[in-house]
């Protein structure tokens, strides 16, 4: 497959996969779950690959979150219908035995923080930037994000993050255990990129069962929690203020709320 919202490149025994639309901010669009889904299996079908970093272009953003511009059109019907963003669960999550980190080089919001929270192991910037902001679009996390930054961060900063919209910045991602270190912007890749080189020289089937058993403690009742999730975000999308926050988004003005 040719990519055109990624960028593949292997490094040894690491492969390093850059999301590529920087002047979207690296908003994460059919084209991009695609296209991740092809690298991440043929990372995990690889068998000399052992770990798998995965980062933004740009010095902006990680990723600014699901493509606003390509959900604006689409009905509650066309997301229940798609089960819009299952796929991400399936065949990144799921599919991919071997780990991989999220080197967060900027803006990770919404379906961006929800991609880095995917990942097994979070790397900050020293500039990133963490958020679900959907509710000021008039909708709700939809691709994991009330489920893992809950479980990542607890409810009382998971509540203050989904209902207000605020960003942590990356000291406060890594205070409240979001992120697991916290690098200068300079150094991200190369530390990234270093983590995953020694994750990649451990005993390949190891690493595997070391992160299955993490992931057993972290993801009991996930499951149940995403698909709630998803129904309940895809109901949301029929709403009034859903149009009014996605076109108020694209014009570049304050959303005004009907409530419904
Ligand atoms: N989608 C599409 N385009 C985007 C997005 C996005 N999420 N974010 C930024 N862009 C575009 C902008 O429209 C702009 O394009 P253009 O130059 O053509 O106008 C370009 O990227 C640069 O953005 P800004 O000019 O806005 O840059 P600023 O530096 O002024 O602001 C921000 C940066 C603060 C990151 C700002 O762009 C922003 O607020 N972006 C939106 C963040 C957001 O709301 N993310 C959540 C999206 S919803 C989501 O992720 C839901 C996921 C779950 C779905 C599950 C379904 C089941």
């Amino acid at each position: 497959m040719t990519y055109e919202t990624i960028l593949t490149e292997k490094r040894d025994q690491v492969t390093l996969i850059t999301l590529n639309r920087p002047k979207s901010l690296n908003a994460l669009n059919s084209q991009v779950l695609d296209e991740l889904i092809d690298a991440f299996s043929a990372f995990q079908a690889d068998e000399t690959q052992n770990c798998a970093v995965i980062t933004g272009s740009g010095d902006k953003a990680f990723a600014a979150g699901a493509d606003i511009k390509e959900m604006y059109d689409k009905s509650a019907a066309d997301f229940y219908l798609e089960d819009f963003f299952a796929k991400w669960t399936s065949h990144i999550v799921k599919a991919t035995r071997k780990p991989w980190i999220a080197a967060v080089n900027g803006f990770a919001l919404g379906g961006g923080c929800e991609l880095a929270m995917m990942a097994d192991i979070i790397i900050a910037s020293d500039k990133a930037k963490f958020g679900q902001p959907e509710i000021k679009l008039g909708v709700a996390p939809g691709m994991g994000g009330s489920q893992r930054l809950t479980r990542a961060v607890g409810k009382a900063k998971s509540m203050d993050m989904c209902l207000t919209g605020r960003m942590m910045d990356a000291e406060e991602a890594e205070r409240s255990g979001l992120v697991a270190r916290v690098v200068p912007h300079d150094q991200l890749l190369d530390e990234g990129l270093k983590s995953a080189a020694t994750i990649a020289s451990m005993p390949p089937m190891a690493a595997q069962v070391n992160k299955e058993m993490v992931n057993a403690a972290f993801e009991n009742n996930l499951e149940q929690g995403l698909v709630h999730e998803r129904r309940l975000f895809q109901i949301l999308t029929a709403t009034e203020d859903k149009k009014e926050g996605m076109a108020a988004f694209i014009e570049k003005r304050e959303g005004s709320w009907k409530g419904r």
